[in-house]
């Protein structure tokens, strides 16, 4: 049994975005529509561009798997492009602000940035949909549920759907092409985006992802390797694009005092058989997270994604053949990813959570997975302490 890792491969306009997700237990039952349905969401979205008119991402399972059932082994993962014209594709000398560009042409010594941004595109979190997606099978079969949407574009914010479960959630964030639960808003907010798009402008915005029925203890204070809100920021923030990352009330709970920050804690019995195992709060500030390790509340992930940076009104730039001024170079592009990346951050976070669980409940097989987690329940039920 290997800890649960995923590693991507693949350029933007290469033949294909590979995944390789190690340390799945055996014996669970994997559907390629399901991870399918999640590529298909990622590539939509208000505000996508050109590329996502040609590619048609699906998922190819190249290894790992038998009869729709995992095998233990390592679970080779594919989505080809479509748009496949590496060796073709033309040289980029004025490194576009806010993408790697620069800082990636000076890494590797080129004055070719298409060197670099081949990498550094955002098309590489198709390989992490695909992955995160892939271990919602072990979520799901223990009843877990992690829900993105968008709660921001530009100035255009959404009212928090704070009372909301994750079907209705998952429902009004789908019924609109922001990706965003609250209808109005979503309607401001594609309006927010055609604009930026006569401006020749683009617009970035907040992402949030719920986890649902999680029990408590994933994640640990005794390493800080292991703390869980630790590994979800370091997941969620080398997302492409993300710039900040907060759990619960985040960077706002700074600006309060302890009183009304933290969750009092209360009990109820007739909630004893739940995954929380009885324990209530009346409000997650903590966001499903204490010392590193969840506490059987909804787990609550934001994430800031910063504009896209290929302006097609371009910014101030340098060749770098010739180290003069020069408006930085337009590649066609998107508008606005943000709904795209409330998919992204979804399946990431759904990922690191069930790396958690297995961490904690684990096995070779599906079996032995739900052994253990029935076991560690029935065993904190009569927590008493220790001889
Ligand atoms: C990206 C630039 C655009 C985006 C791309 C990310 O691609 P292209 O240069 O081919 O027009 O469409 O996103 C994807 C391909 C994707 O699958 O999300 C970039 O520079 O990061």
């Amino acid at each position: 049994m290997s800890r649960l890792t995923c590693h991507t491969a693949g350029e933007s306009h290469g033949p294909c975005v590979l995944a390789l997700v190690e340390g799945l237990p055996a014996g669970l039952r994997v559907d390629a529509g399901a991870i399918d349905a999640e590529l298909i969401r990622r590539q939509g979205g208000y505000g996508r561009g050109g590329r996502m008119q040609i590619e048609r991402d699906r998922v190819e399972i190249l290894s790992g798997v038998r009869r729709g059932m995992t095998l233990g082994s390592p679970v080779a993962l594919r989505i080809v492009n479509r748009d496949n014209r590496l060796d073709d594709a033309p040289a980029l000398h004025t490194p576009r602000p806010g993408h790697a560009d620069l800082a990636g042409s000076l890494k590797w010594l080129t004055s070719d940035c298409r060197d670099v941004l081949e990498r550094a595109s955002a098309r590489e979190t198709a390989g992490r949909v695909a992955a995160g997606a892939l271990t919602k099978a072990l979520l799901s079969e223990f009843g877990i549920e992690s829900v993105g949407f968008v709660i921001r574009i530009g100035d255009v914010a959404a009212d928090a759907p704070d009372s909301l479960s994750s079907d209705p959630l998952r429902a009004a964030r789908d019924a609109n092409e922001a990706y965003c639960p609250d209808p109005a808003a979503a309607e401001r907010m594609i309006a927010a985006i055609r604009q930026a798009k006569i401006d020749r402008d683009t617009l970035g915005g907040i992402v949030e992802a719920r986890v649902y029925n999680l029990p408590p203890g994933l994640g640990s204070c005794a390493r800080w390797q292991d703390k869980l809100d630790g590994r979800l920021m370091r997941a969620v923030g080398s997302i492409q694009a993300i710039k900040g990352v907060e759990i619960g009330l985040g960077f706002a709970a700074a600006a309060l005092p302890g009183s009304r920050v933290h969750d009092a804690i209360g009990f109820d019995p007739a909630r004893r058989g739940t995954p929380a195992l009885g324990f209530i709060r009346r409000r997650n500030h903590a966001g499903g997270l204490e010392g590193g390790m969840t506490n059987g509340q909804p787990l609550v992930v934001r994430a800031a994604m910063k504009p896209i940076s290929t302006l097609l009104q371009g910014m101030d730039s340098v060749n770098l053949t010739t180290l003069t001024p020069q408006r930085s170079d337009y590649e066609r592009s998107d508008v606005c990813a943000v709904p795209a990346a409330s998919v992204v951050v979804e399946n990431v976070v759904a990922f690191e959570v069930a790396a958690a669980f297995l961490e904690k409940f684990a096995g070779d097989t599906i079996r032995e997975v739900r052994a253990a987690y029935a076991h560690y329940l029935d065993t904190a039920r009569g927590l008493a302490p220790r001889e």
